[in-house]
């Protein structure tokens, strides 16, 4: 088996210690940082997925591959810091209102910090009015908001409109991503840009803000 399959099996039984020592054994041997979440960690995530939709596996066990994977993206952080350290932007960055997935959105929030812009993250389950109060407080230049199921992608909109009650849509510029989100939506809800993945999310937000 190779590194990363080894790596996807300890992610996907949820055992940290293997998994950590199979991280820093794929880096080691030369692996980049990217191929690890992806062909390791990623891919163990999108098993864990289509293994819970066939009924296969249930809460507890995602939620300790979920788990896994976090620590292990602990390890592979820094590698995706190592960029310049003048800031891009500010990005006020959290999983919207009734949602609590949250691994997708720390790897957007890693990779943009790495690329250089300044993260205030809100965590999860973050409300309109919570988005509409930091922004009010820390002006940020993008509000970025991600959502996993497609019973919150609602909460989306809901946080456009609550930007423009307030008088400060115009503002920011508002960014969007998530597995079930769609550019469609995007432009249904009229947010600005939408990434499908973690790369994008940095071009997209560079491309957001004019820089090249
Ligand atoms: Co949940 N879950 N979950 N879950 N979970 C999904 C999302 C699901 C697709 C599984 C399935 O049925 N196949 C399904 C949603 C179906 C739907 O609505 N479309 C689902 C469900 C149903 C649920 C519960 C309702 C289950 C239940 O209780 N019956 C429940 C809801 C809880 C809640 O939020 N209120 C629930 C709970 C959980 C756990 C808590 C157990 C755990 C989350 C732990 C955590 O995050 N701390 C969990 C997990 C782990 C998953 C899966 C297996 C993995 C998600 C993940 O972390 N992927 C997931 C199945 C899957 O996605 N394959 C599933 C890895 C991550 C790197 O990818 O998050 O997609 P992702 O992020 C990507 C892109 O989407 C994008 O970039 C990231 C990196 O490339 N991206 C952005 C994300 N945000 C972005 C923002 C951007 C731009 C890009 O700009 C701002």
């Amino acid at each position: 088996m190779s590194h990363f399959e080894t790596l996807a099996e300890a992610v996907t039984k949820g055992d940290i210690t293997a998994a950590l020592a199979e991280t820093q054994s794929a880096l080691d041997a030369g692996s980049t940082a990217q191929e690890i979440l992806d062909k390791g960690l990623i891919a163990a995530m999108d098993d864990m997925g289509k293994r819970f939709s066939k009924g296969q596996i249930f809460v507890p066990q995602m939620l300790r591959s979920a788990k896994t994977m976090k620590e292990c993206m602990k390890v592979l952080e820094p590698l995706f810091q190592e960029g310049d350290v003048i800031s891009k932007g500010k990005v006020l960055i959290g999983t919207v209102k009734g949602d609590l997935h949250d691994i997708g959105k720390n790897l957007v929030s890693m990779m943009m910090e790495g690329a250089g812009f300044t993260m205030i993250d809100l965590g999860v389950d973050v409300s309109p009015e919570k988005f509409v109060e930091k922004t009010q407080e820390v002006e940020p230049d993008i509000v970025a908001m991600s959502a996993l199921l497609s019973t919150t992608m609602p909460s989306m909109r809901k946080t456009i409109e609550a930007l423009e009650t307030a008088g400060i849509r115009q503002k920011v510029k508002v960014m969007i991503g998530g597995a079930p989100v769609t550019e469609r939506y995007a432009h249904q809800i009229e947010a600005d840009s939408y990434a499908s993945d973690a790369g994008s999310a940095v071009s997209k937000a560079e491309g957001l803000l004019g820089i090249s």
